[in-house]
């Protein structure tokens, strides 16, 4: 007789799967990738819950080299779900009716580093809404932004029934910092995101005005820069751009900083 295994093949792990596990069930979805390679487990309760599983089956010849490079990368991605998130919520962003859990988890252990510089190259980060996720490059860490804001859901346009999540990224130690922002918005087909950089050597700053625009504002002195996005459908494109001068500036004292 040939016994066939219909069992998975490995544990799915997918952000959208793992997004919905309470820490207890994430313990359980990362050792089950071990579990059906025939790992014994020493902890009573996993001991039990593999054994009245019908796919499992302990093998005293276990080795952690029987694991694929697929199961590698889903203890990884398991394990990331089980860190304290950078920043959660819960928003309609797709407008669908339900909530949509946000998440936005340090993929790169360094963005939780207090070393503003660890990630001047640029640090991953997944930000995971409801069954989408995407990945992001964080340039500086969160001992230097994180904390105090700056992930926040906005309403770009009001007359449509979806939400954008909104990360600003910019240096608290430095008097004009740079910065950087990043748009998420959902559709039913995927999160998409989109950044923004700022312009000035001033930090500069986003306004919302609550018509469908976003609108970067850039002091780039002594000129101040107005730069309107339209959301149109999933994307925010650009308008133009006005500039206006400081009357300030041609007065001789007037001194543009930095
Ligand atoms: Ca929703
Ligand atoms: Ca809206």
């Amino acid at each position: 007789m040939i016994l066939l295994w219909t069992g998975l093949a490995q544990a799915t792990c997918s952000h959208a799967d793992l997004a919905a596990l309470s820490a207890a069930e994430l313990r359980v979805r990362r050792n089950e990738v071990f579990a059906r390679h025939g790992r014994s487990f020493s902890s009573a309760d996993l001991a039990s819950h593999f054994a009245a599983q019908d796919w499992y089956r302990a093998d005293p010849d276990y080795d952690d080299a029987r694991l694929s490079d697929a199961d590698r990368a889903c203890v990884a991605r398991v394990n990331l779900h089980e860190q304290p998130p950078l920043w959660q919520g819960e928003a309609d962003l797709d407008g669908d009716g339900k909530p949509d859990a946000l998440k936005v988890l340090a993929t790169d252990a360094r963005l939780g580093s207090k070393d503003d510089s660890a990630c001047e190259e640029g640090c991953t980060a997944t930000v995971v809404v409801g069954g989408h996720h995407v990945d992001v490059l964080f340039h500086w860490t969160t001992g230097a932004y994180f904390g105090t804001k700056t992930a926040k859901v906005v309403d770009i346009d009001p007359s449509d029934a979806r939400k954008e999540l909104l990360i600003e990224h910019r240096r608290q130690d430095w008097e004009d910092p740079p910065y950087l922002t990043d748009v998420f918005v959902l559709t039913s087909e995927a999160l998409n995101a989109q950044r923004f950089h700022g312009e000035g050597y001033d930090s500069g700053r986003l306004e919302i005005p609550g018509d469908g625009r976003l609108i970067q504002v850039d002091d780039v002195c002594p000129h101040t820069d107005r730069t309107t996005w339209k959301l149109v459908d999933w994307q925010l494109v650009k308008q133009g751009t006005e500039r206006t001068t400081n009357p300030g500036a041609s007065h001789p004292d007037f001194v543009c900083a930095g």
